[in-house]
């Protein structure tokens, strides 16, 4: 066990038991979502992930430790703190150093949650190749930890602020790969079309599971991203977004927004311009998604171990 590592007895008992758990992030918590939207969030996430009968572990850094299974006073602190600390994996260490409070994301979740033992992992939209990335070489530290870490994440695709058609052929070269969950078609995050063909798609949890064990079974130790597109009664057509996107990319622009202050400013643009639309569409994906986790999540525990 990781000695820097906390996981929470449920947490701990579920796992030492063999039975379902899901990861879910902090980083959407403190800056992917407003208040008082991102507590409530994470907490209906955890419920929808109870639902279906497995354990959640929301994620994070608090006093010096790596937590896993933090509990609801913890998440109300990440939720309602100022300045919490974005943690990609290369600020893992620094920040367990500064002992302050960390908001883990996909990239630092995965790692948390595979040094954990746990193999499913809820998210909304993963970082990947940002636009103009050929000037800024700003790529996602998601997609390297992808290529390494043996968590499968169910997502709504990519964050559509990305440059899409790169982030799917840099995580080809990557090895890692991009199942469609009852889809044909890479999601768009708030919208469920994005025009990428995907290779592979499955129909149900048992499929995804099934899919887990053989790719770790044959020692492909990579991660691999389940593509669940956000649900139709929420979900906001890509060409109207495109417009909003361009208009939030300038703003970043004008203000010199850099570095990895770009995801949450352009996400935070978006939901102003669309009178908090793509707040809402956010919010029921990131939901669906952690149903849809739970679900692949419980058929995982149930196969036999190969
Ligand atoms: N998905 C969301 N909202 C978010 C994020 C994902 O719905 O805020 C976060 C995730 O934590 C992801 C991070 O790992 O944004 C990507 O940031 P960057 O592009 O700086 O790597
Ligand atoms: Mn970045």
């Amino acid at each position: 066990m990781n000695p820097f590592l906390d996981v929470r007895p449920e947490v701990a008992a579920a796992l030492a038991a063999g039975k379902a758990v899901v990861a879910l992030e902090s980083t959407v918590i403190a800056h992917g979502l407003p208040r008082p939207q991102n507590l409530e969030t994470a907490r209906r996430m955890e419920a929808a992930v109870r639902g279906e009968g497995a354990v959640p572990a929301t994620i994070g850094l608090l006093n010096g430790r790596l937590v896993a299974g933090l509990s609801s006073d913890e998440i109300a602190l990440i939720a309602n703190t100022d300045h919490v600390a974005k943690v990609s994996r290369r600020d893992i260490s620094a920040v367990l150093e500064s002992k302050a409070p960390g908001a883990t994301t996909v990239a630092a979740t995965m790692f948390i949650a595979g040094e954990a033992g746990i193999h499913v992992f809820a998210t909304g939209g993963i970082g990947g190749v940002h636009r103009g990335a050929e000037d800024t070489f700003d790529i996602s530290a998601d997609l390297p930890e992808l290529a390494r870490t043996p968590v499968a994440v169910v997502c709504s695709g990519a964050k559509i602020i990305l440059d899409l058609p790169r982030t799917l052929e840099l995580l080809e070269t990557l090895g890692v790969p991009v199942i469609g969950h009852a889809t044909n078609e890479f999601p768009a995050f708030y919208a469920r079309e994005s025009g990428l063909a995907l290779d592979s798609r499955v129909d149900s949890a048992d499929a995804a599971a099934r899919l887990m064990a053989t790719q770790w079974g044959l020692g492909l130790s990579s991660g691999i991203v389940f593509a669940n597109p956000p649900p139709a009664g929420s979900a906001l057509p890509r060409l109207d977004l495109e417009k909003l996107i361009e208009s939030a990319l300038e703003s970043a622009a004008a203000a010199g927004i850099q570095g990895k202050r770009v995801t949450p400013y352009l996400l935070e643009c978006l939901a102003k311009e669309s009178r908090g639309r793509t707040l809402e569409t956010n919010i029921a994906l990131l939901l669906d998604n952690a149903r849809v986790a739970a679900k692949i999540a419980v058929s995982y525990s149930a196969l036999a171990p190969r």
